[in-house]
């Protein structure tokens, strides 16, 4: 189907036939659609653009890729079909390894990622078939394959739209977790080391401008992001946006109804 390219809602709309389509190409898992729909609603409370503390979260994982050892970015179904070639951009300026991590995870869908990214201009790309041969102690789920040679060893790992386990397992061995993320309640949003609570569609090329502005300024200028950063105190900003939006939204809907008596 056509959509209207003055339709109010379009950018939304193209963004929901990309899922679709790439669920239908077997990238997507059917829950992805729903994980998606979720995201939206938290979209609209934070008014649907990138907002202060999701910059300062991004300026934050930024310094944090830039003074890592093995930065690794994990791929999921969704986070392939809405931003693969940002994924790899990002792996190029942060020198990132790129690894496939499902939750559904079936061969089908491993190789049809791995075809996306390498379409991208991904060279090697990590955790799929017999290459997810290590595992994540404490998770039952999926998730626990991971590569040798990946997540297995990294020092930070980037896990867009996760679902709350890995997050916590990943941290309990020592690991660095940035996470994007609607929704600031989620168990991955609270756990993770940095959230960024920002649509992975605007907050991914924003990351990649922010990497190679950051670059210039050297590793001192990071580490002082990151003594700065409270991820807690920055979830709250979030929260509290969402409140004020609410209010608005609330208040003008009351004089609306003033009007109108
Ligand atoms: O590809 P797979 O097999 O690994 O499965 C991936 C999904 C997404 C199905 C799986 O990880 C899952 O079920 O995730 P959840 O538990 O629904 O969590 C996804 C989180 O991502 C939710 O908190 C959503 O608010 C958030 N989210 C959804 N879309 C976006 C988003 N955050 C940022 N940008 C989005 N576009």
């Amino acid at each position: 189907m056509k959509i209207p390219d003055d339709h109010p809602r379009a950018k939304s709309l193209l963004t929901r036939e990309k899922l679709i389509n790439s669920y239908l190409e077997g990238i997507v898992a059917a829950s992805g659609l729903i994980a998606h729909g979720r995201g939206e609603a938290f979209d609209y409370l934070l008014g649907e653009k990138t907002s202060k503390p999701a910059l300062k979260a991004i300026e934050a994982a930024a310094a944090m890729f830039l003074t890592a050892r093995k930065p690794v970015i994990s791929v999921n179904g969704n986070t392939a079909a809405l931003v693969g070639e940002e994924v790899v951009k990002l792996a190029n300026v942060t020198g990132s390894k790129i690894e496939v991590n499902l939750f559904y995870r079936s061969r089908a869908r491993e190789l049809a990622i791995k075809k996306l990214l390498e379409k991208a201009g991904a060279r090697d790309v990590l955790g799929v078939g017999k290459n997810a041969s290590a595992r994540i102690p404490e998770l039952s789920s999926e998730r626990r394959r991971v590569d040798p040679r990946g997540i297995l060893v990294a020092d930070l790992v980037m896990v867009p739209l996760e679902d709350g386990d890995r997050t916590e397992a990943l941290v309990n061995i020592g690991k660095k977790v940035i996470a994007v993320d609607l929704n600031p309640l989620s168990r991955t949003a609270l756990r993770a080391s940095i959230t960024i609570v920002d649509n992975i569609v605007r907050s991914m090329p924003k990351l990649v401008e922010t990497v190679e502005e950051l670059k210039n300024r050297g590793v001192g200028k990071c580490r002082e992001i990151l003594r700065n950063f409270d991820n807690r105190k920055n979830l709250a900003k979030s929260m509290i946006l969402i409140r004020e939006n609410l209010s608005e939204f609330a208040a003008e809907g009351d004089t609306e109804r003033g009007r109108a008596m």
